[in-house]
């Protein structure tokens, strides 16, 4: 990855490389941290912007309740900090990455005179599942881990720990030689991928998974936003493997992934084995919104 200059820690910028923990931070050992992923971007012609930064925050403080993590600063200093990061380390465009964990202090499993401790770190980080997947697609693979179970892992939060499962499917799919994992929920049906919800198109009608076992992915919200200001029709539903082979068009949205158009799936081919047309619109809605060019939408965005 890219190093940038300085990393805010609980409060004060300190240099990259002195953005250092104990190595009996509570989470490192037992997993219960919350975190974001927030992208800014360059808008034509004057500065850049943060895009949808307050339900980022929002969704950082609600993973932090259901965690029981009390944070120990306010949504205004977290939202001033991710700018400040961004300013202080020169950054116009870039990712993001806010995390709240439990400092060191006692160990097993109840965590007690443990601090909350919260990061902000920010880097260039380009296409995530590549530039040539952004433009021709990528070939995705259902993997053989589960998704979670609502009452085993709390799938709301963006928790630290609930990635041990995406790193198994996410290396699971690649070692077989695709691009991102496909996960299935405890009933069968399509949940989402390693870091990415996901969509397919059927008839001219946009299908994404149910908010029951996935994360409230934000780039998912605002796909449901763009494709009914198009006058898409959009329908939240379970969906089975089988359901996602016949789509004509499938495709992951993301912080990182953005809109990522899926070709293949398990060696079968999505529609022309490219992205489609109503894939192609809403990636370059979403590009044109996110950079600015769309003023309609200003509200998702906060200047740096
Ligand atoms: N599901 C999961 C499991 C997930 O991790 C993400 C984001 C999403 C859906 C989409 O949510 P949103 O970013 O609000 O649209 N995954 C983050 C972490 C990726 C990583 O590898 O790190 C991200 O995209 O920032």
């Amino acid at each position: 990855m890219e190093k940038s200059k300085k990393i805010w820690l609980d409060g004060k910028f300190v240099d990259w490389d002195k953005a250092n923990v104990h190595v009996l931070t509570h989470t490192l050992h037992y997993g219960l941290g919350v975190f974001e992923g927030i992208r800014c971007y360059k808008c034509e012609g004057d500065g850049s912007a943060v895009f949808r930064l307050n339900e980022h925050t929002d969704r950082f403080f609600a993973s932090a309740h259901i965690a029981q993590m009390e944070m120990p600063f306010s949504k205004d200093v977290i939202n001033g900090a991710v700018k400040e990061t961004l300013r202080v380390n020169g950054l116009d465009e870039g990712y993001i990455r806010p995390i709240a964990f439990l400092g060191d202090g006692s160990m097993g499993i109840y965590p007690k005179e443990n601090p909350v401790r919260v990061a902000i770190a920010a880097w260039r980080w380009g296409a995530y599942l590549g530039e040539e997947g952004l433009k021709k697609g990528i070939r995705a693979k259902i993997s053989s881990f589960t998704r979670h179970h609502v009452n085993v892992s709390m799938t709301k939060a963006k928790i630290v720990g609930n990635y041990v499962n995406s790193i198994l499917a996410k290396r699971e799919v690649v070692a077989a030689g695709y691009d991102e994992a496909v996960l299935l929920d405890t009933d069968g049906y399509v949940a989402e991928g390693s870091g990415e919800n996901i969509f397919i198109v059927k008839d001219g009608i946009l299908k994404t998974t149910p908010l029951t076992s996935v994360l409230a992915g934000i780039t998912r919200d605002s796909v449901i936003r763009i494709a009914g200001d198009l006058s898409m029709k959009v329908i939240e539903q379970r969906f089975t493997r089988d359901e996602l082979y016949i789509a004509d068009e499938a495709f992951f949205t993301g912080t990182a992934a953005e809109i990522t158009p899926v070709r293949e799936v398990d060696g079968r081919k999505i529609g022309d084995n490219k992205p489609g047309p109503i894939t192609k619109q809403i990636q370059r809605a979403f590009f044109d919104i996110v950079k600015g060019k769309n003023k309609k939408y200003g509200a998702w965005l906060s200047r740096v």
